[in-house]
């Protein structure tokens, strides 16, 4: 048991690695923009590595061997950007692809095919090389991008997927597309409020010169979904 453990974390050490720098990475980006007066289209970053029980539920669902599923698991590594408007969510992703640390090899576009269950998302996945102690790794990692609608529906129904262990019951699913197509429409209206209210969307950036002790701020502010 003990070496299961061991061999648990030493495998998902170096995930650990790259969510941790790409949360920061992404959080840097979002108050550069801040600082620069700017539209910010980054408005939530947040992380997690996906966990044990996860990975060989998703391993056995999808008939990947044991030893394939670090390049068969794209998400183990998962990094999450929440945006106010579907236009950002583009944004973030065009800031992702001009990355040099990152290769996207995959994008899933759940915005404009939203999968039958009714999620919503842009997946960007991408290969990124870890600095490791012993050397360079290459590992997945996948970027999810979203809108508040969005990440409001994918979390109630992702907590539901779990209560019922995969299987949501018939007219709950129906309600939950129902509650999608919404959300696709209140993104919709807010994309329309938007352009109606044209330059005037500049975040509120302050007034007075940042002092260092922001930087702590910026440190405490990362979060973990
Ligand atoms: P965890 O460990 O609970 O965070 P899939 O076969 O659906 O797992 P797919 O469509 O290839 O995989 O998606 P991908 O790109 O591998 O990403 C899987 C992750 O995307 C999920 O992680 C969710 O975070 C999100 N996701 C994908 N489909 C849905 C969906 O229908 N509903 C919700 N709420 N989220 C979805 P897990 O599996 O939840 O892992």
């Amino acid at each position: 048991m003990i070496n299961e453990n061991l061999y648990w974390q030493s495998f998902l050490l170096p995930y650990e690695l790259a969510v941790g720098g790409f949360i920061i990475k992404l959080e840097a980006m979002r108050k550069e923009f801040l600082f620069k007066k700017v539209n910010n289209p980054i408005e939530i970053v947040s992380g997690r590595v996906k966990s044990v029980s996860s990975i060989l539920e998703k391993a056995e669902r999808l008939n990947i061997d044991f030893n394939h599923i670090p390049e068969g698991i794209y998400d183990i590594a998962g990094i999450r950007v929440t945006c106010k408007y579907i236009e950002d969510v583009y944004t973030v992703a065009d800031l992702l692809k001009s990355r040099k640390d990152i290769d996207i090899f995959l994008i899933k576009d759940y915005i404009k095919e939203p999968k039958a269950s009714g999620y919503r998302s842009l997946h960007l996945i991408a290969k990124y090389n870890v600095e490791t102690v012993d050397g360079r790794m290459p590992i997945n990692i996948e970027f999810q991008i979203r809108t508040h609608a969005m990440h409001l529906w994918a979390s109630i129904e992702h907590t539901l997927k779990y209560k019922y262990y995969r299987h949501i019951p018939e007219e709950i699913q129906e309600r939950l597309i129902q509650a999608s197509i919404i959300c696709a429409s209140l993104d919709d209206e807010m994309t329309r409020i938007k352009s109606t209210m044209g330059s005037v969307v500049v975040d509120k950036v302050r007034e007075t010169e940042p002092d260092l002790d922001e930087m702590e701020v910026f440190l405490n502010s990362i979060k973990k979904w």
